[in-house]
């Protein structure tokens, strides 16, 4: 698998590189770190994103190097180009990208690190046994014999530490520790990434934390917790709708609660449901019967119902859990 990825590399020469919607540390980390292996490579390279790039991760991207797609995309350049897709592994999670570039590009290759079956896999580069697509990212270049600048270690390891939730989710294994030990020895400052990435955030997402933590409410014996955030939290708290991203990780932290629902509206209007699970209950499933996707223990999905009524559809649905 590792070696299609490298095949894919070595035999083509104009990179477009994009990654999901609402891009993380891992999207931004493992497209930066890729547009600097390969020019190093003498690449030809471009990232382009359906959506900015939040503030927090602006220091893993010191060049500007990502765009985001507007109208004055010129089509032309995709002529002879590829793309490849990384940290998604659904064409429907990178949002504008898909219709301007994925439809103009010659060939196209996926690296990520979600779970998916079948063809799809084995057909690109996608390894769901993997903490994060940088860890994935460093095996390949590797493969390239890639020199391992300080950006591209910076780049890795803050896409590392933000989807292993610094080094504790369960997919962080010895090889994620060996890993992260040389992009370390390579020039990343694991204070300066924790810094950035966990010590620098607004005021207003602050503020927006303290209104989403006040509208938790507890199911089912203390086992699933709700919160909300409608558009019009947004607008009190001054805060972005990219900054309630890890909200939903706050409910997880009580020893009861196994299922976190996150019902977050976007400054448009547009409902985003977010699960989170604890062990063996497979948010994935339910995610899956709405459009939606991800993995057992994190998915999701968009929907048109009303805040109220999904809430009601989610908590029927994880009810055969909790009799
Ligand atoms: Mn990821």
């Amino acid at each position: 698998m590792l070696e299609k990825a490298v095949s894919f590399i070595r035999r083509n020469n104009r990179f477009f590189l994009t990654a999901h919607e609402t891009p993380d540390a891992d999207a931004i980390g493992a497209e930066c770190a890729t547009f600097y292996a390969l020019r190093q490579l003498n690449k030809e390279v471009r990232i382009i994103n359906a959506d900015a790039t939040p503030r927090i991760f602006k220091f893993i991207d010191p060049d500007d190097a990502v765009e985001v797609l507007d109208d004055s995309f010129d089509r032309g350049v995709l002529d002879g180009a590829c793309l490849l897709i990384l940290d998604a592994n659904d064409i429907n999670n990178i949002g504008g990208v898909r219709d301007v570039v994925s439809a103009g590009v010659s060939e196209r290759f996926i690296i990520d690190h979600h779970e998916v079956d079948g063809t799809l896999a084995e057909e690109n580069c996608i390894r769901g046994d993997v903490s994060s697509t940088c860890e994935l990212l460093y095996e390949i270049f590797h493969h390239l014999d890639v020199t391992l600048t300080p950006k591209i270690a910076v780049a890795l390891y803050a896409g590392i530490v933000y989807d292993t939730g610094l080094f504790a989710y369960p997919k962080t294994s010895a090889r994620t520790f060996e890993i992260a030990r040389r992009l370390v020895e390579a020039g990343a400052s694991p204070n300066l990434v924790y810094t950035k990435m966990y010590e620098s955030n607004t005021i207003s997402s602050l503020l927006l934390q303290a209104f989403v933590f006040g509208s938790l409410k507890l199911h089912f014996h203390n086992n699933v917790a709700v919160q909300k955030m409608t558009k019009e939290t947004l607008k009190s708290s001054g805060a972005l709708y990219e900054e309630g991203q890890t909200l939903i990780n706050n409910p997880l932290k009580s020893e009861t609660v196994r299922v976190s629902v996150f019902l977050k509206e976007n400054e448009a209007g547009v409902l985003r449901c977010s699960l989170r699970s604890k062990g063996d209950i497979d948010v994935a499933a339910i995610a899956t019967t709405y459009g939606g996707g991800g993995h057992k223990n994190a998915a999701g999905f968009k929907t048109s119902l009303s805040l109220d009524e999904i809430e009601k559809k989610v908590l029927e649905d994880l009810k055969p859990y909790f009799l």
